[in-house]
């Protein structure tokens, strides 16, 4: 089997309400829907999420580097060498979101290709995850209303709250009224997308203490090492590495520097390769790892809970399935479902990422 050509389709669909964070907003899913078709007629699906405000990609530079770049480079290649997909893409340095798809869509195509679940190829651990949902920005009421009505509706008890807010009192009074009026059972973590600088993200933890927060994901620069490297020496709870900690390199980097000591795994920058070596370092050295959200559609959402529920140190932790429920729609053919606060692998081959062709019709904005 060989690769013909590579698709790299722009679409978007908007949000039905926004979401904000330190470093950026979401108003529309404008993402790229990659199709890696083959000789003998398998189509690989994967999806991938622009964010300049975290690896510097648009959408208009994940077409180009698929279309001039990568697609002439893979065409003609086995899918199932995987590894030789990777060292041609190593060549052209960063573009994480672009090199990840390509990595689920060959692992979606490999599946397809063997007529096994994609899920069981990397462990097979588990059959689905716990979900966590991730909390914008907003007014520490409404942040309550949001957590109870997705607790309530899907049995999620896993929260994440966006920080990274100055002045410090918006997100440290937002933590009080959660943990107030969700009670003790619920767990609830922050993520300051490099919002505050060392000295505000100890000062937070200070003014937190004692309201049994679990862990502070990217909470100042990484590259600000030594402020950095006091705060995880000093904090009481896990400092999570994630857009610091995109591939094995960074992650090997930021823990031995002390610039974290948990990780966030997505797979929409990782693909399912390099995401396994990720896991892989971090078991070896007893550091726990979190399924994260590149604020994804089904379809990544979906990647994320295949790669997620295969391993048992990778599904330990809900992970960050959730934030699709935002979207208007989306292209996936069967929609995913999270009941008891739990979302499924799919039994089908590949990925099991079915793409409704009337509906890419109509998002589509190359056509
Ligand atoms: C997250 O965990 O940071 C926000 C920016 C981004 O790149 O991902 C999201 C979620
Ligand atoms: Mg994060």
């Amino acid at each position: 089997m060989k690769i013909e050509r590579i698709e790299a389709i722009p679409y978007s669909i908007p949000y039905t309400h926004p979401l904000r964070f330190a470093s950026g907003e979401v108003l529309a899913a404008e993402h790229v829907l990659i199709r890696i078709h083959t000789d003998e007629g398998l189509v690989g699906v994967a999806d991938t999420p622009p964010r300049p405000y975290t690896y510097g990609e648009t959408q208009a530079s994940i077409i180009a580097v698929v279309r001039d770049i990568f697609g002439p480079q893979l065409t003609g290649l086995d899918p199932l060498d995987r590894g030789k997909a990777q060292a041609i893409m190593a060549r052209t340095i960063h573009n994480d979101t672009a090199k990840g798809a390509v990595d689920i869509a060959l692992w979606d195509l490999i599946g397809t290709s063997l007529g096994t679940p994609v899920h069981k190829l990397l462990g097979g651990y588990a059959d689905g995850m716990r979900v966590s949902h991730m909390l914008g920005f907003k007014p520490a009421q409404e942040l309550l209303e949001e957590a109870q009505r997705f607790s309530e509706q899907y049995g999620i008890t896993t929260f994440k709250l966006k920080t990274g807010r100055r002045p410090l009192s918006l997100d440290v009074e937002a933590v009080h009224v959660l943990r107030e009026g969700l009670g003790d059972n619920v767990e609830i973590y922050l993520d300051a997308n490099r919002g505050w600088t060392a000295n505000e993200a100890m000062e937070v933890l200070r003014r937190t203490d004692g309201l049994g927060l679990t862990a502070l994901e990217e909470p100042c620069d990484a590259s600000e090492a030594m402020g950095r490297r006091r705060l995880v020496e000093q904090s009481p709870i896990p400092i999570t590495g994630d857009e610091s900690v995109p591939t094995p390199g960074d992650v090997s980097r930021e823990l031995l520097s002390g610039g974290c000591n948990a990780i966030c795994i997505k797979t929409a920058r990782s693909g399912f390769t390099q995401a396994t070596e990720i896991l892989g370092l971090c078991t070896g050295l007893g550091v726990d790892v979190t399924m994260g959200n590149q604020i994804d559609t089904q379809i990544g959402s979906l990647a994320t809970v295949t790669f997620g529920a295969a391993h048992e140190a990778s599904q330990r932790r809900a992970g960050e399935l959730s934030n699709f429920l935002d979207m208007a729609d989306d292209l996936l053919a069967e929609p995913l479902t999270i009941r008891d606060g739990v979302i499924r692998v799919r039994e089908a081959p590949g990925v099991g990422a079915e793409i409704d062709e009337d509906k890419l019709a109509r998002y589509r904005q190359d056509a």
